[in-house]
């Protein structure tokens, strides 16, 4: 009998664990149930200068950054919505193809109507690679869209 409130102490933290992390975890909740829709985006795709064009929902939209991304150097993440997409929230993450990163994930603030910004600051690569690809995720009216946009750091 007394085995059994260890194991009826660990299921309950389990609950109340994923009870809260659904709740307040930073990009679960609501999002994770919406359908994943996938952004098609423009080729080619440069995030710096001229920045990357995709379509979400019939409207085109631009990602770019403010400057050519290096390794421990913040530069900002830019969403330009030309026709105002209702965004409800915004969050890009960087990530290696076949590489486990880290979490470097920003949420995107809402600048101006149609304008939302992160600042970002990606690790050095214990490989030396440069190749990341940032992941944009979105949500508009109940849609949950989703984009990869390669690119180099230098
Ligand atoms: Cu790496």
């Amino acid at each position: 009998m007394k085995q059994v409130l260890p194991i009826v102490l660990i299921a309950l933290t389990g609950v109340v664990g994923y009870w809260f992390a659904s709740q307040y975890g930073p990009w679960r909740g609501a999002d994770a149930d919406l359908n994943a829709v996938d952004l098609s985006i423009e080729r080619p795709c440069v995030l710096f200068p001229t920045g990357c064009k995709a379509v979400a929902a019939g409207d085109v939209f631009s990602l770019r950054f403010d400057q050519p991304p290096q390794s421990l150097k913040p530069f900002k993440v830019v969403l330009a919505l030309d026709a105002p997409l209702p965004v409800e929230h915004a969050v890009v993450q960087f990530e290696m193809v076949g590489m486990d990163m880290g979490i470097n994930r920003f949420r995107l603030s809402k600048r101006a109507e149609g304008t939302w910004v992160a600042s970002a600051v990606l690790p050095v690569c214990s490989t030396g690679r440069s190749d990341w690809v940032v992941r944009l995720t979105f949500v508009s009216e109940g849609e949950r869209y989703v984009g990869e946009f390669p690119f180099e750091t230098r």
